[in-house]
């Protein structure tokens, strides 16, 4: 009787184990070498349900140009989803919006807000924006964090 309920377990585990990998939502991330913040984003988006696809760049303003990063919202990162890009230290929960909002061509977090997702320092956070990049080339804010 052990043995069968043993491997009904584990085959459940097996089941349970494949359908959280199906679930993962992949998300291309383009960075610098060196870039220390970087990493730590990537460990946000994978704690956050996301699958990162991690690519060490030589040029990244030759990518921000490709994906049509408008230079005012540059950041450190690039990263890329449905064809949307996401500039900076975004909170993944932003990424998931930007999933629904096909009226942008990509969002960012300009700059290097500090207490944004892998800028963590002490506990402090100063106020930063999240805008949306729209088709016709203007500026939405689409979240607003405060200090604290
Ligand atoms: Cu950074």
């Amino acid at each position: 009787m052990k043995t069968p309920l043993r491997l009904a377990l584990l085959s459940a585990l097996f089941t349970t184990t494949l359908a959280q990998a199906a679930d993962l939502i992949p998300i291309d991330v383009h960075r610098d070498a060196n870039c220390g913040c970087c990493k730590k984003w990537i460990s946000h988006l994978e704690n956050n349900g996301f699958k990162v696809n991690d690519h060490v760049e030589t040029d990244m303003s030759a990518v921000k140009q490709r994906l049509g990063v408008a230079p005012r919202l540059n950041s450190c990162h690039t990263a890329v989803i449905d064809g949307k890009f996401v500039e900076g230290h975004v909170p993944a929960e932003q990424v998931l919006a930007l999933r629904k909002r096909d009226d942008l061509l990509g969002v960012a977090a300009p700059g290097m807000p500090m207490g944004s997702p892998g800028m963590e320092m002490d506990g402090h956070a100063d106020a930063y924006q999240v805008i949306g990049l729209r088709r016709d080339g203007t500026d939405e804010v689409v979240a607003d964090y405060p200090a604290h």
